[in-house]
């Protein structure tokens, strides 16, 4: 029988004289490619050159050295009777042990001075071709890319008698694969960087971000493997965070679209929602509330939508990324051009609400026009620390047919009632965890995200509900502002006031100096009364409830719908409470955890 064959063709030449001494002492041919062989042949072991071999030249400077069909003929073959017949046919031989690394495509663009050109040349292609067939025909052939498994690999053709298991070939084959995986992701992204940084984002695969989440934090891009970026930036340029809250609220507005058939509007701020709202519409009161009482557009169904959804937490909001599920017309865009704000996403604009919101922030307002027709891959992919971490996207619909189990005596959840259920539910989805959020009129009222406790979520949430409802009582509403005064600071001296934050010294008088007659601080008694008037508040929660003092928190926040899913030992216990105070309680079977 003819001695095996192995070929060796390597960049890095690490323990090469051992595995090739072990290699012939376990009786195999060696072939080389020309560095290689070279090598072996001085240290004084028999090597044969592959230009030998395949009676063909290295050529073109070395682009082709092992690019043959006696090559690849002998790696490809299978041991059955036709590639048997053909390999002798042409007079191949077998090979059945292939050891190959790559040019250092990534260190040789890691150089501060590398041009295209040499990055182009250190592109391997024939080491790419050996280390793909040889592990594409690991039935057969052992594919050796890293010269770390060398002496493994002759310890067990020493214990195989010249051949190695299955077992160690599939291993070495998986390796292969992942070496030319991220050796053709370096190249793609390198390339992505050199000629996908368009000056327009039409189209564009890439674009590069002026960092990431901080400043120090260089470089910083967002791009897709596949296809072009699913939105174009029409004004401004976007960040890494902005780009996190863009896509998130998108998909939330998108789905909140999707499930109430209303036009829907969010406002992100730290990849959670600080509001979140279908278009209904907004009587005399929630005008003023929501600041919009002096607009003198009137209000379409998309513009009620973002001032109830940037509305509904002023302070959280200042300086938001907005997302819209339609097209943005003129009057929510007079809306956006007033308040201070990073951003907006959005399927499309009208050409006047267009040059309104480019006139922002001196022409630096972030727009960004998504593809409503993208629909992102089912599996997600990130990194942390150097990990890659891959999930199933979170696809779940939230639609009435997740509030059926309902679990309490009351069962009844009205139309509205499961509006707000839904609206709050998918907030959730789009909120960092834990959450709970508070709903009621087609919008987000009171979100708590982020806490580790899901009552600390609850009580957040609803304090943020009783602030907001606060800022309907009628001697809010009547606050003496001088004229002149800015809305934002209108919304500082409003919050002050209904949470009754004792003041003192330069603060105090900077507040008192707002208004026209000092106003005299809200009393516990009238607090009381107005907590009671607030009522049909829906609210849901990302996990179950641990413990039913969540569920007697959401009733002082007016909650008389309520969503959590099932599981906790303290079911029961929460059920219980929810019928103490007649409230409608859905088990949801729904987790939904976001981070
Ligand atoms: O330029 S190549 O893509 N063309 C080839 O046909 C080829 N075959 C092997 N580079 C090629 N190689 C690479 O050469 C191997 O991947 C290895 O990194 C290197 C070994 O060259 P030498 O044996 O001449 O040192």
């Amino acid at each position: 029988m003819s001695a095996p064959i192995a070929l060796l063709s390597v960049y890095d030449k690490t323990n090469l004289l051992d595995l090739a001494n072990g290699l012939k002492g376990q009786g195999f041919r060696l072939i080389g490619s020309g560095g290689t062989a070279k090598m072996i042949r001085q240290a004084g072991i028999k090597i044969e050159d592959v230009a030998d071999v395949t009676k063909a030249p290295e050529m073109l400077g070395g682009r082709v050295k092992t690019l043959h069909p006696v090559v690849h003929g002998g790696i490809l073959a299978r041991d059955i009777s036709s590639d048997q017949a053909d390999l002798l046919q042409h007079s191949i031989d077998p090979i059945s042990v292939v050891v190959c690394n790559l040019y250092p495509f990534e260190a040789t663009i890691a150089k501060p001075d590398c041009t295209i050109a040499d990055a182009v040349e250190e592109i391997d292609i024939g080491g790419v071709t050996l280390l793909r067939a040889a592990a594409k025909n690991h039935a057969r052939v052992s594919i050796l890319s890293d010269p770390a498994d060398y002496s493994k690999f002759l310890d067990a053709l020493k214990a195989g008698n010249g051949k190695v298991d299955e077992k160690l070939r599939n291993t070495l084959a998986l390796k292969a694969f992942e070496m030319t995986s991220n050796y053709d992701e370096a190249i793609s992204d390198y390339f992505r960087q050199q000629y996908s940084s368009a000056d327009s984002t039409e189209d564009a695969q890439r674009i590069a971000l002026r960092y990431g989440a901080n400043p120090h934090q260089k470089p910083a891009q967002a791009f897709v493997t596949h296809g072009t970026l699913p939105f174009k930036v029409l004004s401004g340029s976007p960040g890494y965070i902005n780009l996190l809250d863009a896509l998130n609220s998108y998909a939330l507005v998108s789905e909140l679209q999707e499930a109430l058939n209303l036009p829907a509007a969010a406002s992100f701020k730290h990849v959670s929602p600080a509001g979140a709202a279908v278009g209904v519409d907004l009587d005399e009161i929630e005008k003023k509330v929501y600041g919009v009482d002096d607009l003198k557009e009137s209000l379409t169904p998309l513009a009620s939508a973002y001032a109830r959804a940037r509305g509904a937490d002023r302070m959280s909001s200042f300086g938001d990324f907005i997302a819209l599920s339609g097209e943005c017309d003129v009057a929510t865009a007079k809306i956006i051009s007033r308040e201070v704000s990073d951003g907006v996403i959005a399927p499309g604009y009208k050409p006047e609400a267009l040059e309104i919101l480019k006139k922002k922030k001196a022409g630096k307002y972030c727009i960004l026009q998504m593809d409503p027709t993208y629909v992102p891959s089912t599996i997600e992919t990130r990194q942390v620390y150097g990990i890659s971490l891959q999930q199933k996207r979170n696809d779940a619909k939230i639609n009435p047919s997740v509030f059926t189990n309902v679990v309490s005596k009351n069962k009844n959840i009205t139309p509205t009632g499961m509006v707000d259920l839904i609206v709050a539910t998918l907030a959730l989805k789009y909120t960092q965890s834990n959450s709970v959020a508070y709903a009621t009129r087609g919008a987000i009222v009171g979100i708590g995200a982020g806490q580790q406790s899901r009552i600390h979520c609850t009580r957040l949430a609803g304090t943020k509900t009783d602030i907001w409802w606060l800022r309907h009582h009628p001697r809010v509403l009547n606050l003496p502002f001088k004229s002149g005064i800015k809305r934002a600071e209108k919304a500082n001296a409003i919050d002050l006031f209904v949470t009754g934050e004792p003041l003192e010294g330069l603060e105090k008088e900077q507040w008192e100096s707002m208004f026209t007659t000092v106003p005299e601080p809200l009393s516990q008694e009238e607090k009381v009364a107005h907590a009671a008037l607030l009522k049909n508040v829906a609210c849901s929660s990302d996990a179950f409830f641990p413990f039913p003092d969540n569920v007697h928190r959401a009733k002082k926040s007016g909650t008389q719908f309520l969503a959590a899913a099932s599981g906790s030992v303290m079911d029961a216990e929460c059920i219980k409470a929810a019928d103490e105070h007649q409230i409608v309680f859905v088990h949801t079977n729904l987790r939904l955890f976001h981070h």
